[in-house]
């Protein structure tokens, strides 16, 4: 201790020191300034779904992101953020299980893979995104990814780094609410054009248009390629071909996130049809691919993030830089997921059984988008309830608000998010009839 504070410890009475010496060492900690978080808005409807003892509660939520507290299966059944079966439980796909054990079989090393990846496993998942004659397959920059997640924190880490405009992203109104959180920690500024509309629980085509054409030239806009999240509502195809107009129009960049090829229609071709537009269109998109829900490979973070570039010279030098750009993040990314999707994308067989099942978890989401309106309706309700049958993917938004919701929660212990967002996969056979019943108590 210096002589000028040992000094002024032995002025002060012994309580009071070690008092002072606690605050001063609390004070002095690394982390005292950092503030407590707010908690994740979708935990807390886990919570409250745990909490509810009533045997029949149904969660429509979206709890991917929450701990899992053991026994694994007490809580696997309100995991409903992902795809669940008929009854009600995870759905590992029957391809994904053989592509499995192929992979084991073959007895591969564990070595590192390049930074981008595994190529086998990009080329093929190019191939599924642009399709097989596309254009852009021979100028196509593309590296593996922690998923869909890890593929936009690429683009928005590249954009912020190297593209010659503002450094600005449009995002739609609303958006998966990660989108924005992804896009400012990669230092872009995040803003908003319109597209649901809440009167007619569709899209708001004509703000959407709008708004690219006021945006200043040359802005970048992200897209959600298929499927929406949160609101299920996707344009037409004649619409995106006004979109595609708009953004040539204004010299604007387009983004594309398809975090649910195959899922909202049950074709993969289809589902890719805007992304394919814009490129046959002379768009240079890029790209974020998930196969999170396609091949129902959540955890396991397989994902592929890809530019269109002019011709083959740009490729080298942006594909230099995006090896430069991933290096210090995360150096290379993980091999066995996308093993699995690869075996699937390349073994013709597994190939189609996957994409009939694929379909299969399609149809049966809009299965129950019919019989949850059909139900509607039979109980007498008077609302125009087309919505649920003309939305597509996962995510349905019902039109009910914050109010409802939290009734809909109390009363009938049915728990989905505030925004009045359900997740299609989490309704059954069985729980349907008794959803429909606690909607029209609600709503009317
Ligand atoms: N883009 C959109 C539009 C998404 O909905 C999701 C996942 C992703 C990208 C990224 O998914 P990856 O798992 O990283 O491939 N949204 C899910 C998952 C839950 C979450 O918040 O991560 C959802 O239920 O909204």
């Amino acid at each position: 201790m210096l002589p000028a504070l040992r000094i002024a410890a032995r002025r002060v009475p012994a309580v009071r020191r070690s008092a002072t010496a606690f605050q001063a060492a609390r004070a002095a900690s690394t982390w005292a300034k950092v503030p407590q978080g707010p908690p994740d808005a979708i935990l807390g409807i886990t919570e409250a779904f745990k909490a509810d003892s009533f045997d029949k509660k149904i969660n429509l939520g979206e709890c991917y992101n929450t701990p899992r507290p053991a026994p694994l299966a007490e809580y696997d059944h309100v995991r409903v953020g992902a795809y669940r079966d008929d009854k009600g439980k995870p759905y590992v796909l029957p391809s994904v299980r053989s592509a499995e054990e192929k992979v084991v079989k073959n007895r591969l090393n564990k070595e590192y893979a390049g930074i981008t990846g595994i190529p086998e496993f990009t080329k093929a998942a190019a191939v599924l995104a642009y399709g097989k004659d596309s254009s852009a397959l021979d100028r196509l920059v593309i590296t593996q990814s922690i998923s869909g997640t890890g593929a936009l924190r690429i683009g928005a880490a590249f954009l912020e780094r190297f593209y010659p405009g503002a450094k600005k992203i449009y995002i739609p109104n609303p958006s998966w609410a990660n989108h924005g959180a992804v896009f400012k920690d990669a230092g872009l500024e995040v803003d908003k054009y319109r597209y649901y509309d809440k009167k007619t629980i569709g899209l708001d085509f004509e703000g959407m248009v709008a708004d690219i054409k006021a945006a200043p030239k040359g802005s970048i806009f992200l897209f959600h390629a298929c499927a929406h999240n949160p609101t299920g509502v996707d344009p037409t195809e004649a619409q995106w071909k006004e979109v595609s107009a708009a953004v040539k129009d204004a010299g604007h960049y387009a983004f594309f996130d398809m975090a649910y090829q195959g899922f909202a229609s049950g074709s993969t071709d289809k589902d890719a049809f805007a992304v394919r537009y814009f490129v046959e269109q002379g768009h240079n998109i890029c790209l974020a691919q998930s196969f999170a829900k396609n091949m129902g490979l959540y955890g396991e973070r397989v994902g592929a993030f890809s530019i269109v570039a002019a011709d083959a010279e740009e490729k080298k030098r942006i594909d230099s830089q995006i090896k430069i750009l991933v290096r210090p993040l995360y150096s290379n990314p993980p091999i066995h997921g996308a093993r699995i999707a690869a075996e699937i994308l390349n073994d013709p067989a597994l190939n189609k059984q996957w994409l009939a099942e694929v379909k299969e978890m399609a149809d049966r989401i809009i299965t129950m988008r019919a019989l949850l309106k059909e139900n509607l309706e039979k109980l007498g309700s008077k609302h125009d309830w087309g919505h649920i049958t003309s939305q597509i993917g996962m995510f349905a938004y019902t039109g009910l608000d914050a109010a409802q919701m939290d009734t809909l929660a109390k009363e009938h212990s049915v728990y989905a998010t505030k925004d009045g967002r359900i997740s299609v996969a989490g309704i059954t056979s069985d729980n349907v009839g008794r959803l429909a019943e606690a909607i029209f108590k609600v709503k009317g």
